[in-house]
């Protein structure tokens, strides 16, 4: 089946094109062709995920999944979150990582997770899938793979962050690809 995945965002694009079945088929919005900005005005990283999907699914009626993401860390009440992408007012990830490793108070707990809302519509009908993974904020950054706030997570239970990572290393316990197990597991059993 044809599946058009709804990012923009080359990273999670190679993330989740290494991790699907042969069975699925992915293409993206150039596609379609779809060069509209999407949607992500929602409070929640749900909601967000729900609303680049539904965008696509509302303008152009195919199979479609979204992906949206953040790092909620315990210190900051659970921020960057929903508004993990532009933390610091640009997309810039250095600025993003330089503003939350400012704003941990000295002493205070470093747990944090990572989180992913896939969403995917089918025929109209809407699939929430989610994935977390838990990990400690370093204090600098460790790592040039990956993007986003990778060189400062570290993974419980793992000595090299997520920028030190293969995307393979990465995948096997990524918030991103525990979502996209469960839609996997979805795909099989219900439409191939
Ligand atoms: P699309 O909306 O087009 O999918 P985006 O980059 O805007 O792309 P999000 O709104 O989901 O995606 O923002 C997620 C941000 O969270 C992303 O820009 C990174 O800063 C961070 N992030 C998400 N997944 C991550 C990961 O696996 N590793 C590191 N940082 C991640």
């Amino acid at each position: 089946m044809k599946i058009y995945l709804a990012t923009r965002n080359a990273h999670k694009i190679a993330e989740i094109t290494a991790a699907l079945p042969d069975q699925v088929q992915f293409l993206s919005l150039d596609d379609i062709p779809c060069t509209d900005e999407l949607p992500e005005t929602g409070d929640t990283i749900p909601a967000n995920s729900l609303q680049k999907a539904q965008y696509i699914w509302d303008n152009y009626r195919v199979a479609c999944l979204s992906d949206d993401s953040g790092l909620e860390i315990e210190a900051l009440g659970g921020k960057p979150g929903v508004h993990s992408a532009h933390y610091a007012g640009t997309r810039d990830f250095d600025k993003n990582m330089a503003a939350v490793l400012q704003e941990i108070p000295e002493g205070a707990s470093r747990r944090a997770i990572f989180k992913t809302v896939m969403t995917l519509i089918i025929a109209g009908e809407v699939h929430q899938f989610e994935g977390t993974v838990a990990g400690e904020i370093l204090p600098a950054k460790r790592g040039t793979q990956g993007f986003g706030y990778d060189p400062i997570f570290l993974p419980d239970g793992h000595e090299k962050t997520f920028a030190e990572m293969t995307t393979t290393e990465k995948n096997a316990i990524s918030h991103r690809n525990r979502a996209l197990q469960k839609l996997i597991a979805f795909l099989r059993t219900n439409t191939i």
